[in-house]
């Protein structure tokens, strides 16, 4: 969506001038993790019968899936950092009304656990999180302390144009969307649960990476449990860095969605981990393959954005015919016969790029795999059948074909068989950007 990709905008903007002011400060990233340690660590470690509080979180509505895969590690690694003075777990917001999740089959598609799309026990060998579902059983109900509503200063970064880290607690800029019912309870959309509401509501300013909130959450109150709304307002601690890596590397898919993927490369595309050199354990805390160990399966794997974000992506993203042409050509510069693509254009769009490309091929779900892995999971099954290609290619600017390359790094893909994007209709190669490489940092 287009709020989708101005926040976007917005993140890498304000992160670059981070970076460059971090560099300049500095020349590393070293000082980072200095300004925004924790001063009292380890002191308040002693209160091991406090209970533990939770931190939860949700998203502003318009974003997509893979987007919100990003707020979670950066929600993921305020917890990493807040469990340094005390024992915090975060909630998973439930997922659901996802404006691209419209598949027939399933209208609804809310209140879908964290475990039918991740496996929990990767993510827990990072942070400590649990489902909204085992909140409510732990704490009794669905009831949540304090919101906290994120938004950006008045007079912050966009009017001033200088960037300082801060957050304060000020008034709504807008109306706030949850409201107070009769009995004081504040209530609103909490991912289909009609019985959650929040005892106390606040806006919250914020211009700053996630560590910024520690002090805040440690020092402002003794809620037992806090959402954070809006988090995607709260930027990278320091992006593309070790912790980023850990808390990317955590977000394992389920087995089982992983299984339908490996099922059907070995099936279609003649792809298997030990021919390919794709084993990778199940502790990612100790797989680190060496770049370029990974060879893939005998098949390129494509990314093609369709639909909206063709639409507002008008100037990166190429034609049908345009697509097929720069396919042809990469499948016989690599010496692939078959190509893997994983779009989300409709079906009249996928037969008309197969009239052009031989060798096509895709996953596509019967209708009890649909209502089974919903739309969530298909898109999962499509990432990680690309993500153990020989050569991937994606569609510019989007945050699907982003994830597909951290998948890839972390499998030990050479990064020129990875950061690849099509180009528009008749764009120079100046013009189209290749996308930038981030190697794992262990
Ligand atoms: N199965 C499948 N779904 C896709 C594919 N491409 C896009 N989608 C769907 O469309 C959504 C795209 O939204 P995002 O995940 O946010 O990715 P994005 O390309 O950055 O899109 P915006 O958020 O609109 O900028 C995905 O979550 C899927 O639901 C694809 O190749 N396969
Ligand atoms: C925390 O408390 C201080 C002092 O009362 C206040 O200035 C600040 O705005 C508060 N911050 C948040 C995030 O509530
Ligand atoms: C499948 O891959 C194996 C191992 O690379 C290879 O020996 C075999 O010939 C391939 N089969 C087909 C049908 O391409
Ligand atoms: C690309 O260039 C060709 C030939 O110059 C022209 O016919 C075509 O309309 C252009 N396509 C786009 C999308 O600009």
């Amino acid at each position: 969506m287009a709020a989708g990709g101005f926040q976007r905008v917005v993140c890498l903007a304000l992160f670059l001038i981070f970076v460059d002011l971090l560099a300049f400060v500095s020349g590393d990233y070293e000082v980072d993790q200095q300004i925004f340690q924790p001063g009292i660590q380890g002191t308040l470690k002693v209160a091991a019968a406090k209970p533990r509080r939770y931190l939860l979180y949700d998203v502003n509505p318009g974003e997509g899936f893979n987007l919100r895969r990003d707020v979670y590690m950066r929600m993921a690694n305020l917890v990493k950092k807040l469990q340094d003075q005390e024992s915090w777990v975060l909630v998973l917001p439930p997922w659901g009304r996802l404006y691209h999740w419209k598949s027939s089959m399933d209208k609804q598609q809310i209140k879908i656990p964290w475990s039918a799309f991740f496996d929990l026990e990767s993510l827990n060998r990072h942070i400590p999180v649990i489902e909204f579902e085992d909140y409510i059983k732990e704490t009794g109900s669905a009831e949540i302390d304090e919101m906290w509503y994120l938004q950006s200063y008045k007079d912050g970064f966009f009017k001033t144009g200088k960037w300082e880290e801060k957050v304060d607690e000020r008034d709504c800029n807008d109306p706030p969307v949850f409201r107070q019912d009769e009995s004081g309870h504040y209530r609103g959309w909490f991912w289909g649960y009609d019985e959650a509401y929040v005892l106390k509501f606040k806006c919250v300013s914020a211009q700053a990476n996630a560590g910024l909130m520690v002090k805040p959450l440690t020092t402002n109150t003794t809620a037992r449990s806090i959402m954070i709304n809006r988090a995607e307002v709260l930027l990278h601690d320091a992006y593309g860095q070790t912790g980023y890596w850990d808390a990317r590397r955590s977000m394992r898919f389920s087995k089982e969605l992983r299984l339908v993927g490996n099922e059907f490369r070995s099936k279609y595309l003649n792809s298997t981990d030990k021919d390919d050199k794709t084993i990778m354990w199940e502790d990612w805390r100790t797989f680190k393959p060496a770049v370029g160990t990974a060879k893939g399966g005998p098949y390129l794997a494509v990314h093609l954005r369709r639909g909206d974000f063709a639409r507002s992506h008008s100037k990166n993203v190429p034609s049908l015919q345009g697509a097929a042409k720069q396919i042809r050509e990469i499948m016989k510069e690599q010496k692939l016969k078959k190509v893997y693509l994983a779009t989300d254009a409709s079906d009249q769009e996928v037969k008309e790029i197969k009239k052009m490309v031989t060798g096509l091929v895709r996953y596509k779900p019967t209708k009890e795999e649909l209502i089974k892995y919903k739309d969530g999971g298909i898109a999962i099954i499509d990432q990680w059948i690309c993500a153990h290609a020989r050569y991937f290619i994606g569609t510019a600017l989007s945050t699907f074909s982003f994830r597909i390359h951290e998948e890839r790094s972390i499998l030990g893909f050479e990064p020129k068989t990875t950061y690849n994007r099509l180009c528009a209709d008749n764009q120079s190669v100046e013009e189209c950007e290749q996308p930038s490489q981030w190697p794992v940092v262990y």
